[in-house]
Parts: structure tokens; C-alpha cells; sequence
């Protein structure tokens, strides 16, 4: 397997996948997105159906970025996607009262990839959320 410098964020539909990897890119990423097939969830009107793509130079290392899809029935992607990867970031939304499912969930998917990758969670949205207790 070679060092491919890869990185995934993770996580369900809505908790800011895209949205943080389009903030920490140096170009803007391939998203895969389609309208959400019930209209509009607020002010989001699309999903990622495959992935989504960019990259990060850092001090002359290309760090490359992946988001996975965060819908169930696209789960399959997870694994290939992670195939070769450093880490990934689960990021989940704090406001959601399914946070915690989400959190186990999400964990248990994870870690059922083999191998299984070192994982760091976020929480995005701070301004959207009190600090939870988890
Ligand atoms: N206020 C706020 N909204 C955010 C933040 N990150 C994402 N969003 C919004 O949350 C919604 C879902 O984000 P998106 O990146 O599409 O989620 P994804 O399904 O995980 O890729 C969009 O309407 C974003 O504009 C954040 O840090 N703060
Ligand atoms: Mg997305």
C-alpha cells in the first residue's frame, strides 16, 4: 500500500462534511451533490451521493481529503474510500437529539473497517449549540 496522505471526514448527513472540507482546501473541492430528493433541509439543498474531494498543501506534503457520503444506504462507499487512509474526522451535529446514536453508530462503522483508522471527532456548528455533555 503506498503512503497516500489521505484523510476522511465522516459523519451524518448534515453535520458539515463538505462545508469543512471546502474551508480548509487550497482549491475547491469535487463534491459529488445532488438536490436533497424531499427539497431543501434549511439552508442545505444538496447531498453528497459518492464523495468529496480536495487537498491541502502542508509545508510542501499534499495532504488529500475525502468526505464519505453520510447517508446508511451509501455505506458501502465507506470502506472503499478508506482503504489507504491516515485517519478520519467524525464530525457530528451537537444539536441533533440524535447525537449520541449518532456518535455510537458512527464509531461502530468505523471501527468495523479494516483496517480500523485512528479516528478524531468534531463537533462544527459551536455557534448553532451549547457545549454538550455527552
Ligand atoms: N452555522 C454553521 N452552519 C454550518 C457549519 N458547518 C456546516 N453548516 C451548515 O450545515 C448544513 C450541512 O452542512 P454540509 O457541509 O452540507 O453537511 P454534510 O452533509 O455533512 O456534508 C449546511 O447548511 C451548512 O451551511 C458551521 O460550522 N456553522
Ligand atoms: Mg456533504
Amino acid at each position: 500500500m503506498i503512503n497516500y496522505n489521505k484523510l476522511l471526514f465522516a459523519g451524518p448527513f448534515g453535520a458539515g462534511k463538505t462545508t469543512a472540507i471546502r474551508a480548509i482546501s487550497n482549491s475547491a473541492p469535487i463534491s459529488t451533490g445532488t438536490p436533497i430528493s424531499t427539497g431543501p433541509e434549511g439552508e442545505k439543498t444538496t447531498t453528497t451521493v459518492a464523495m468529496d474531494y480536495s487537498f491541502i498543501n502542508m509545508e510542501g506534503t499534499t495532504v488529500h481529503v475525502y468526505g464519505m457520503p453520510g447517508q446508511d444506504r451509501l455505506a458501502f462507499m465507506r470502506g472503499i474510500l478508506m482503504e489507504g487512509a491516515i485517519g478520519a474526522i467524525l464530525l457530528l451535529d451537537a444539536a441533533q437529539p440524535s447525537l449520541n446514536d449518532d456518535l455510537q453508530s458512527w464509531l461502530k462503522s468505523l471501527a468495523a473497517l479494516s483496517p480500523g483508522p485512528p479516528i478524531v471527532i468534531g463537533l462544527p456548528k459551536p455557534n448553532l449549540h451549547p457545549p454538550p455533555s455527552l
